[in-house]
């Protein structure tokens, strides 16, 4: 831990790493901690006591109870969603079992979280400990410089990350992919977005069946649309997001399809008043017909807002059907945020447009950054094991 990344992580002060010899808990003058297995069978297994006043010496020491994760190879395979979330604790316990485990009853009383870095088997659980601390390291304010950035990467929507070059332009007759050198940012991410899908495909197809194309659908009072699009980018790298405050997209076909996820930002997910998007972008990656000729859909109103641009105005009285009668699924999952009636009439409406509605939001998202992203890891999570 001491060289590289988290070596000067540790230097600057954003992470700290103690470690605890469970050996120093032990009851016996020979310091052992193993007994033989209750039953028979090959090799020892870790006493609980010891391991029990390893775990409270900490809780002593730090004041509080820690989530205690369990280096295992009989858990779930560890993933970016858990990563971030495990970043997001002040402090970590992360225990370690030697011989052929630890017996079961101290697990029972201290252990919060099963984790496996994949699956295969150590002699101890140490070095899952370091995968664990490097991946979570990763996500914790002041462990990458800007240029290190983990803030927008693709394992968050299941998907493997795209080919990278760098210079020079052609290396042993082979070059660069042209599209990377126009400047066009929106077409090299469009690029990248394929490549990303290409390559899942050809390597990890099995990452396919739990990754979405997130659509964020806004409607409510202003910011809506703002809180739609910081959600948005907290849930998904790939992600788009629509203000369904306005009256063209009212009047427009959207068709979901059954890997899309439908993320819908109703009234009371907002905060107060933010700023408007100048532009919505283009919604690729949903079948969308042209604008249907459909008459009279109400409930926008153009205003100025501060920056002088054109804005859309919420207007409450139009009602669900209306403002959303284009709006199609396929077996489509949907997650709604919004106060609890909106999200009842919301629910009822997208089951019967063949939505699956795989969960609800609280409204308090939209009060602050941890806020913001503990809602998108816990949409991710849900997303993620919906299946
Ligand atoms: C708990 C139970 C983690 C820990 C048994 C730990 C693989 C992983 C261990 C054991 C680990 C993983 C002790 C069982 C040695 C086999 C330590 N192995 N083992 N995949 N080993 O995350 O014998």
């Amino acid at each position: 831990m001491g060289t590289s990344i988290t070596g000067r992580a540790i230097k600057n002060g954003s992470i700290r790493v103690d470690t605890v010899n469970i050996r120093d808990f032990s009851t016996r003058k020979t310091m052992r901690v193993d007994d033989y297995p209750y039953g028979g069978g090959a090799g020892m297994v870790m006493e609980p006591e010891p391991v029990f006043r390893a775990v409270k010496s900490v809780e002593a020491r730090i004041g509080r109870k820690p989530r205690v994760v369990y280096m295992t190879p009989q858990a779930r395979v560890l993933d970016q969603t858990k990563v971030e979330s495990l970043a997001q604790e002040k402090d970590l316990v992360i225990l370690c079992g030697h011989y052929e485990g630890i017996d079961e009853r101290v697990l029972q009383e201290t252990v919060t979280d099963y984790i496996s870095i994949g699956d295969y088997v150590l002699t101890g659980g140490e070095l899952g400990a370091l995968v664990l601390i490097d991946a979570v390291s990763r996500f914790v304010p002041g462990v990458l410089s800007n240029e290190e950035s983990s803030q927008f990467e693709s394992l968050q929507d299941n998907l493997l990350e795209y080919p990278q070059y760098t210079r020079p332009e052609v290396w042993h007759q082979q070059s660069v992919p042209p599209i990377l050198l126009s400047g066009d940012h929106l077409k090299i991410e469009e690029w990248r977005h394929e490549e990303s899908l290409k390559r899942t495909k050809e390597r990890r197809p099995d990452l396919l069946k739990n990754s979405y194309r997130v659509i964020c659908v806004s409607y409510g009072e202003p910011g809506a649309a703002e809180n739609g699009r910081l959600l948005t980018e907290s849930v998904s790298r790939y992600g788009e997001y629509m203000d369904y405050n306005r009256r063209k997209l009212q009047k427009t076909l959207l068709r979901m399809k059954p890997w899309n996820l439908l993320l819908l930002v109703m009234p009371g997910a907002a905060g107060e008043d933010s700023a408007f998007p100048a532009e919505m972008p283009g919604a690729a990656g949903v079948e969308k017909a042209k604008p249907a000729a459909i008459p009279g859909a109400a409930g926008e109103e153009k205003t100025a807002s501060a920056e002088g641009k054109t804005a859309v105005r919420y207007d409450p009285s139009v009602p669900f059907a209306e403002r959303f009668r284009g709006l199609y699924g396929s077996e489509t999952p949907a997650v709604l945020v919004g106060s609890d009636d909106e999200i009842e009439k919301a629910s009822a409406f997208l089951e019967n447009r063949k939505f699956r509605v795989i969960a609800r939001v609280s409204p308090a998202v939209f009060g602050g950054d941890s806020l913001l992203r503990n809602a998108a890891l816990d949409i991710r999570e849900k997303v993620l094991h919906f299946h």
